[in-house]
């Protein structure tokens, strides 16, 4: 009997799932051997859209898709899934408050923390994709009840693969070549892309870009400004890049990661290098291959980095308190 793997994926219809189905259904997370069946979930409206969607994907005859369902309903897309991509959430309206995006995405993490809870797979894990994300996979994770807060993680897949490029292209080194770089805190502009234990071809990254105000300015700004630059280059937020991170992350938990070249997962803080305790906030992290994930422990961090890292979790401290009416 082969085996199947239930991915449920929500926001669909959107622009990041557009990019990321395909992936998911040519065996990107779980390997070329490994069969996926797509349970999508989309709000009422654009349930049109997203047949549209089913429709693409039938005719891509992927060998090693199986089904596609398609519903508006959580309970449906989450049933027996094996893996839960949070990606759809409300973009933020004109002129609107960042408490009032909170408490508004806030509502449909609450939803589907409980479906997951509800009806998810034994084994089921929880990726969260929609902004903001740690808070949302924060409400999500506090209202599954009796799911396991390990199984939740939110994406800073992006951030680390955009500071690599960053790196390597200031090196003149091909991207594949950095290793161990981690993104602390938020998926925010706040956001501490550290360079301290990163490695480029082999040489420690400070020594390989010769150039400390470079890391600790530009390199910096443009990691964390990277969205706003492709909105303003695509008139549109980035999806194509989104969509890979998102696969890279889930493929990271279902395969093994070691500190030879770490994983930066945003995971539920238990107080390690000062993260305050109970926020999900980005780490430095080795997996096993059966989608657990363990926090490298014993890294130095100077006084910069921890300036740098407190800001974004006290970034994090604050989006909790205007979200703790919803903490299940
Ligand atoms: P789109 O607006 O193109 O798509 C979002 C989709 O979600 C829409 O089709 C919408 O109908 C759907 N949706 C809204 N509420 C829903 C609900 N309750 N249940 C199911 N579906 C729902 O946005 P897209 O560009 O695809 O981005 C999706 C999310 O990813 C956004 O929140 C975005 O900010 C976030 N991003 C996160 C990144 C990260 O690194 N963590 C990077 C990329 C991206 O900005």
């Amino acid at each position: 009997m082969s085996m199947v793997k239930r991915v449920a994926v929500t926001g669909a219809a959107g622009q990041i799932g557009y990019s990321l189905l395909p992936l998911i259904a040519n065996g990107s997370i779980f390997g070329p051997g490994v069969k996926v069946a797509l349970q999508l979930l989309e709000v009422t409206p654009v349930l049109p859209a997203l047949e549209g969607v089913r429709m693409e994907l039938e005719d891509c005859a992927f060998p090693l898709l199986t089904s596609v369902t398609c519903t508006d309903k959580p309970e449906v897309a989450f049933r027996d899934a094996d893996l839960c991509l949070l990606v759809g959430s409300k973009p933020r309206g004109k002129g609107q408050e960042r408490k009032d995006l909170l408490m508004e995405n806030g509502q449909i993490f609450i939803g589907q923390g409980r479906a997951i809870a509800a009806t998810a797979g034994p084994d089921v894990r929880v990726v969260v994709v929609g902004n903001p994300c740690n808070t949302n996979c924060l409400i999500a994770m506090r209202n599954a009840k009796g799911v396991p807060p390990e199984r939740f993680s939110a994406m800073t897949r992006l951030d680390q693969s955009r500071a690599k490029a960053q790196l390597a292209q200031k090196a003149k080194k091909h991207w594949s070549t950095v290793k161990n770089v981690t993104i602390w805190g938020n998926h925010s502009n706040t956001q501490y892309p550290d360079w301290h234990h990163a490695t480029i071809d082999g040489v420690p990254a400070a020594k390989a870009v010769a150039d400390d105000a470079w890391l600790q300015g530009p390199f910096l700004k443009t990691v964390q400004e990277r969205g706003k630059a492709i909105i303003e280059a695509r008139g549109k937020s980035s999806a194509l890049s989104a969509a890979q991170a998102a696969c890279d992350h889930a493929k990271s938990l279902f395969t093994v990661t070691t500190k030879d070249d770490w994983a930066s997962l945003c995971v539920l803080s238990d107080g390690s290098y000062g993260t305050p305790e109970g926020l999900i906030s980005g780490f430095p992290c080795t997996t096993d291959g059966k989608g657990n994930w363990h926090l490298v422990q014993g890294l130095a961090m100077n006084e910069f980095s921890k300036q740098k890292a407190t800001i974004s979790w006290n970034e994090l401290l604050e989006e909790r308190e205007m979200v703790k009416a919803l903490l299940g």
